[in-house]
């Protein structure tokens, strides 16, 4: 007989054990564990790692983190899994991407890598620390380190840390990540969308050092208001005071009270703009801490119907994008990014919405040095699970992980809360409170969602308007509702009291092989549109902008029609992001006239 160890022994108990999930579903990794990453070094962790796809969470019962390493053949049990061997993935990556056979795949995964330590990583000369950092895993990731359970996080699309200090040992340790991108219905977004819920661990994964003292947060931007004071917030763990240098700017000691500071410094930056995308050098000290980021100041304001930068009226000139390609699925790199802009650039665009959950961080980071203004969004889209409040938790957390990443970046200029959601008194609540957090984390931006119109009264009418700056209203006159008249209508009969941007319309336009030569689906048909929409829409004066829907086609499971075959196809460029369709130079020449208007 063999002798069972405590985990055969668990695995055999696990099998009638439906509670298995509950001590990992803490949802403990939020915005708070945040630490601020500008200039520090980072030790990268992308690459190959061990992988299995894992649906009926076997590893969670059976505890396969708890499985220590060894060689087979001293093994004395049999084992479902062993985390240490077999076949690998490369981070980052989505799983969908990589066999046919995992295309529709959904449910949990694991994710294990070798992570070999010397004792400076440890802290051992300077009692420093140790974080991981995951740059977005979709949906929910559970992180162990040498058998040990330290924290799960939830929402696909935000960053967050783990620290390792007096976790972690010297030699080799073993990093084991559970990712699951089940769609549930109180989830963010719930299971129904239009975009494809890929898998995986598809944002990069490193290691940051710290000193002992340890720079959380620094948030610097013009005062609201005012071009001659920059406000400074700062979050340092260990210390009393930190030394804010940002260059031809200023050089100040700025005290903190438990480690924090929200202060106003005199300085006079020159202005970030699209025409003039100046960024400046900031760094700050704590302790022995450093970090650094390059940081472009501007006032973004609204008035009446107006949305102003830098004090003058702004005509949005925008492009909608979601994070999706062909062969990638959601990861992105710097060569497509620059395609993405370069893209927006040609179509004459000054602004983008990036759709519909945050991007990678280097696409703000992109658009400050372009000069391009940024809608930023959280997931809140369509059917929210509005009237519970652990989704609210979650898309609270949502929204605080994406300001505390991105709050330096002057390109973003709008916080978006949701996208077409129903006008319920749930929704109003849950989407209110949103706004509120945005303004109170971040009072120098302007705040929006994506509002439906009534069509009852045909009228642009929503009771979350009043919680907002911008309305956004996506509409598709010509393509899911028919009579275009309506729109004129619309126009008429709604008096906003603040800006309107449209922030979708569009039509399919299918120029594969397959596509039609005329009518719905066709290139020629979606050129009529954008002609139409651009006619209309130019007439109104409360509309401050567009980003028509959308930059690229894009992957989705609810689009099987003979011109979709699993794409939507309101790209005005096709999913080999190359070939422009005809209303890409239409909707150019259109903003080509605005931008000299
Ligand atoms: C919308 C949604 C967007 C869809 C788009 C469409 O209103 O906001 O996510 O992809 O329409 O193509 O139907």
């Amino acid at each position: 007989m063999l002798e069972r160890s405590d985990l055969a022994e668990n695995a055999l108990a696990a099998l009638h054990d439906e509670a298995y999930a509950a001590p990992y579903d803490r949802r403990d990794l939020t915005a708070e564990g945040m630490i601020f990453i500008g200039g520090r070094q980072a030790r990268s962790l992308d690459g190959a790692w061990n992988f299995c796809v894992d649906l009926l969470d076997t590893g969670l019962r059976q505890k396969w983190f708890a499985l220590p390493p060894a060689d087979p053949a001293d093994r004395t049990e049999p084992w479902d899994y062993d985390p240490h061997m077999g076949d690998t993935v490369p981070v980052p990556s989505c799983w969908q991407m990589l066999h046919d056979r995992w295309y529709f795949f959904e449910g949990g995964s694991w994710y294990t890598r070798a992570v070999d330590l010397d004792a400076a990583d440890l802290g051992a000369d300077d009692d420093g620390r140790l974080f991981l950092r995951v740059g977005a895993a979709s949906y929910d990731c559970k992180v162990f380190l040498n058998g040990e359970f330290l924290g799960d996080h939830v929402g696909a699309s935000t960053p967050f840390f783990v620290e390792l200090t007096g976790k972690a040992r010297e030699g080799r340790n073993w990093l084991m990540l559970f990712v699951e991108n089940r769609r549930r219905p109180d989830r963010l977004p719930m299971q129904n969308t239009d975009w494809f819920n890929y898998g995986g661990l598809y944002r990069e994964v490193s290691l940051y050092r710290t000193p002992k003292v340890v720079i959380r947060d620094l948030f610097v931007a013009l005062a609201p208001g005012r071009y001659d004071r920059l406000r400074v917030q700062i979050h340092v763990e260990g210390a009393d005071s930190a030394q804010l240098t940002i260059a031809g700017l200023t050089d100040a000691t700025i005290p903190l009270t438990d480690g924090r500071a929200t202060v106003d410094i005199v300085a006079e930056p020159r202005l970030w703009s699209p025409e003039d995308p100046v960024l400046y050098h900031v760094e700050m000290t704590a302790g022995a801490d450093r970090v650094t980021d390059r940081v472009g100041f501007r006032q973004i304001e609204r008035r009446g119907t107006d949305i102003l930068l830098n004090g003058k009226p702004i005509w949005l000139r925008g492009i909608a994008v979601h994070e999706d390609d062909e062969k990638l699925g959601k990861v992105t790199n710097h060569e497509d990014l620059a395609r993405r802009f370069d893209h927006a650039q040609a179509l004459n665009c000054n602004f983008m919405r990036l759709a519909h959950y945050p991007h990678h961080e280097d696409a703000a980071r992109m658009a400050d040095e372009r000069g391009i203004l940024i809608w930023a969004e959280i997931p809140v889209y369509w059917a929210i699970d509005f009237a519970n409040p652990a989704t609210q938790t979650d898309a609270r957390n949502q929204l605080a992980e994406l300001i505390r990443r991105d709050r330096n970046r002057a390109s973003v200029v709008i916080w978006s809360v949701g996208n077409e959601n129903p006008d319920t008194d749930a929704r109003l609540s849950f989407m209110s409170d949103l706004a509120d957090l945005a303004r109170d984390m971040d009072p120098t931006r302007l705040i929006a969602a994506a509002c439906l119109i009534n069509h009852q009264t045909l009228r642009i009418e929503d009771r979350l308007a009043q919680h907002l700056d911008i309305i956004g209203i996506n509409e598709y006159y010509g393509w899911y509702d028919e009579d275009f008249d309506d729109l004129e209508r619309i126009g008429r009969n709604s008096r906003p009291d603040r800006p309107v941007v449209i922030s979708e319309t569009g039509a399919d336009a299918d120029i594969t092989p397959h596509g039609p030569a005329t009518g719905l689906f066709s290139e020629s048909y979606q050129t009529e549109i954008y002609r139409k929409q651009i006619a209309t829409l130019s007439r109104l004066d409360y509309i401050k902008g567009m980003s028509p829907w959308v930059l690229y086609d894009f992957r989705t499971e609810r689009r099987q029609g003979i011109f979709q075959r699993g794409w939507n196809r309101k790209g005005l460029i096709a999913a080999d992001k190359v070939t422009r369709k005809a209303a890409f130079d239409v909707l150019a020449r259109f903003y080509a006239d605005r931008r000299d208007s």
